[in-house]
C-alpha cells in the first residue's frame, strides 16, 4: 500500500491534526497495524487494517470493542483513576460516526496511540505478580457490562472445535505434509480427551463463560516502565469464554523460556518462577468471583493453551499456511514445535501448580 492511500484512508476518521506519514507497528499475525504521525507533533494514531477473512462481521467486532472500552472507561473514572487515555484503548470515528471504514472491500480503523508505553515480550518474576492481579481486576470490570456481546470469532477457544479442525485438515492432508507431522497429531490425539474438559463441564453446568480477552499474550499487553499493565490491546478476541482462556494464554507467552516459534526447542520451558507470582496476584484479585472449580482447574489452563496453540499452529501447517501469517515455509511446523514442547514442560510441573494453588485457598 503506498503512502498516499494510507493517508486517504485515514482521511476518512475524525482525527485531530493533519495526518503526515503512516508506518508500519507492532507483530501481530491477523491484523496489520501501522503509526499514524500527524503535523506539527500533533496527537499519534495507530491504524489497522482488520482482516475480515478472520473477523468477518466488523459491524459486531466494533460493537463489541467499543462497548468494552467504554464500559471499562468509565469504571476508571468511577474507581478515580486520571490516566484514563494510558488505561484503555480509545477509537476514534469515521468522520460519518462509524467506527470503521471500507476501502477497496478492505476494513480499517483508528485508535488513538498510547504514549509512553513499553511492550515486552516477557515479564519479571517480580511483574507477574502485579500482572496477574491485573487481569483479575480486568475479568472482574467487564463481569457486569450491559451489553451482550458477540462471538467475534465464532468457537474460538472451543477445544473440541479446534481438535476437528485438526481433524479435518488431517483427513484432506491438502499439500502433503501429514506424513512428516503424524508423530505430533498422533501426540495430540492422545490427550483429545483431557483437554476438552472445559467444553464437558460447561455442557454439564458446572463450568461458567464470563468475558474475557481471549489473546492475552504478552505482545498484546502494554506495560509502564515499572512493569504495570497500563491496558490490554488487540481487543477483537474478547468475548464469553471461560477464565482458563486468559490464565491460560498469558502464560503461554509469559510463563515460556523462549519464544513462541523458537527453533531451538531446548531453550523451551515452562517456567514455574513466573507461574507461581502470576497465579497468586490473579488469584488474590479474583477470588471474589472465581468458583472452586475454576481456580482448581487453573494448572489445567496452563497445559490447555500451549495445547490449543499446537492444534491450531499445526492444523494450519497442514492446509499449506492459510491462517497465521508466516516468515519462512516451515514456521508454522516450527511454532506447533516449540508450542508442544511447552506443553510438555508444563504437563511435567502438572503436580507443583495444582500444590501451589491449593495454597492460595
Ligand atoms: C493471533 O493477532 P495476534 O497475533 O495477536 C491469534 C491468537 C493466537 C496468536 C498466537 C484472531 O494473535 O489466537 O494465540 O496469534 N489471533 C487470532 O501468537 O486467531
Ligand atoms: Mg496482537
Amino acid at each position: 500500500m503506498t503512502q498516499e492511500e494510507l493517508l486517504s484512508i485515514v482521511g476518512n476518521f475524525a482525527i485531530e491534526g493533519k495526518a503526515e506519514e503512516v508506518c508500519p507497528l507492532g507483530n501481530g499475525l491477523i491484523n496489520t497495524t501501522y503509526k499514524v504521525i500527524t503535523a506539527d507533533n500533533g496527537p499519534v494514531y495507530v491504524l489497522q487494517h482488520v482482516n475480515t477473512d478472520i473477523f468477518p462481521d466488523p459491524d459486531m467486532l466494533m460493537g463489541n470493542i467499543v462497548a468494552v472500552t467504554d464500559h471499562i472507561r468509565a469504571k476508571l473514572a468511577a474507581d478515580g483513576i486520571t490516566d484514563i487515555k494510558r488505561r484503555c484503548l480509545k477509537f476514534v470515528p469515521t468522520l460519518d460516526g462509524k467506527y470503521y471504514t471500507t476501502h477497496q472491500g478492505q476494513c480499517w480503523r483508528i485508535m488513538e496511540y498510547i504514549t509512553d508505553c513499553v511492550s515486552r515480550t516477557g515479564v519479571s518474576p517480580e511483574s507477574a505478580y502485579i500482572v496477574g492481579s491485573t487481569f483479575g481486576e480486568f475479568q472482574a470490570m467487564l463481569a457486569d457490562i450491559p451489553a451482550s456481546l458477540g462471538e467475534t470469532i465464532k468457537d474460538f477457544h472451543n477445544m473440541e472445535f479446534r481438535l476437528q479442525q485438526l481433524r479435518e485438515a488431517v483427513a484432506a492432508d491438502a499439500v502433503g505434509r501429514l506424513a512428516e507431522v503424524k508423530w505430533l497429531v498422533d501426540e495430540l490425539e492422545a490427550r483429545a480427551d483431557e483437554m476438552c474438559k472445559g467444553e464437558r463441564l460447561y455442557r454439564e453446568g458446572k463450568l461458567p463463560k464470563r468475558i474475557c480477552h481471549c489473546d492475552t499474550k504478552v505482545d498484546n499487553i502494554l506495560f509502564d516502565k515499572e512493569g504495570n499493565v497500563l491496558c490490554v490491546i488487540d481487543l477483537d478476541t474478547v468475548m464469553p469464554n471461560f477464565v482458563f482462556s486468559d490464565f491460560g494464554d498469558f502464560l503461554r507467552s509469559a510463563a515460556n523460556t523462549g519464544a513462541e516459534d523458537e527453533a531451538d526447542t531446548s531453550k523451551v520451558e515452562f517456567n514455574m518462577d513466573i507461574f507461581r507470582p502470576f497465579a497468586e496476584g490473579y488469584i488474590k484479585s479474583a477470588k471474589s468471583f472465581l468458583t472452586p472449580l475454576e481456580i482448581e482447574n487453573l494448572p489445567f489452563a496452563a497445559c490447555l493453551f500451549p495445547y490449543m496453540q499446537t492444534v491450531r499452529f499445526l492444523a494450519d501447517y497442514i492446509n499449506g499456511d492459510t491462517y497465521y501469517r508466516i516468515k519462512y515455509p516451515e514456521h508454522n511446523l516450527v511454532r506447533s514445535k516449540a508450542q508442544f514442547k511447552l506443553l510438555q514442560s508444563a504437563e511435567a510441573h502438572l503436580d507443583e501448580m495444582k500444590e501451589f494453588i491449593a495454597k492460595q485457598l
